[in-house]
């Protein structure tokens, strides 16, 4: 078999395995949002950016050690100082960079922008979950890892962990955006610093204690959006999973409502906490009168 018969040959084998690697998603995720996607073309900007310096860098060098080779009787330019090189060698790295720095600072500045936002929630990180507050909306929440995937990840649990939908990265109470809206969140811990990321908005930001850090997304497609905690914050670092649910305004706002109203206290209750507030109190005074 000749050479490029072989060459043939092997291209050919490879060719099954292609339909195989494109389930195998070896780059960033495209996303949900305006944010993500101008990540990710910057990204791949960069990328190319990378791989054409490689091309001329390298053929440069390839041609350079195959054509002037010593056996060829190549002899060595001898002159040790060339400022036109040295000008054309320091303006094109210059020239790369601003091109490159340009749009990555139009896109930072976009991600730092949380002007204008249709909706604020307070996010906060606990070991190990995460707590929502909807400001100025009366409704806060914890959300924590599902039952199903608490279960299965015990040791000696019995329970297959492929068998559980979406394990580990499922919670009881995900939070919910309504689609197409500006939501600005608002990021502190309540402990140790842990990270609030979910892939498909482009988004990851740490969560310090003390410290309030802010992200926004817009969702363009409703659907569910799942992330992690993504800064080692203790030995349940891997079982407090981020869920957004993002709903269609309509039902966003009835399950607004719906909140709301399990939240808000029935009429009798101030009646029967009062007394036991005040007894509280009282035993309380009871005790410093004694000390
Ligand atoms: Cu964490």
């Amino acid at each position: 078999m000749s050479k490029s018969l072989k060459f043939a040959a092997v291209i050919a084998g490879c060719l099954p395995a292609t339909a195989a690697f494109a389930a195998w998603e070896l780059n960033m995720p495209i996303g949900v949002t305006e944010l993500s996607r101008e990540i990710h073309g910057l990204h791949m900007l960069i990328f190319w950016i990378c791989v054409l310096i490689a091309l001329v860098v390298f053929g440069m060098m390839i041609y350079s050690i195959v054509k002037f080779r010593h056996s060829q009787g190549a002899i060595a330019a001898n002159f040790d100082h060339s400022t036109k090189a040295e000008i054309v060698w320091t303006i094109i790295p210059i020239a790369i960079l601003v091109g490159m720095a340009v749009p990555a600072a139009e896109t930072l500045i976009k991600i730092e922008d949380t002007r204008g936002s249709d909706l604020s929630i307070k996010v906060t990180g606990y070991q190990w979950k995460w707590h929502y507050d909807y400001l100025d909306k009366n409704v806060a929440f914890f959300s924590t890892l599902s039952d199903e995937s608490n279960r299965a990840r015990q040791l000696n649990s019995g329970i297959d962990p492929n068998t559980v939908e979406n394990y580990l990265l499922d919670v009881d109470n995900p939070l919910v955006v309504p689609v197409g809206a500006k939501v600005r969140i608002l990021l502190t811990a309540n402990d140790v610093i842990h990270a609030w990321w979910v892939p498909a908005f482009g988004m990851k930001k740490d969560a310090i204690p003390g410290f309030v850090n802010e992200l926004w997304f817009r969702a363009e497609t409703p659907g569910v959006y799942r992330g992690q905690c993504a800064e080692l914050c203790g030995y349940d670092h891997a079982f407090m999973p981020v869920v957004v649910d993002v709903r269609p305004q309509a039902e966003y706002d009835a399950w607004l409502k719906a909140q709301q109203d399990a939240k808000a206290p029935p009429a009798t209750a101030s009646s029967v906490e009062a007394p036991a507030a005040a007894s509280a109190m009282s035993a309380t005074a009871a005790v410093a009168k004694a000390e």
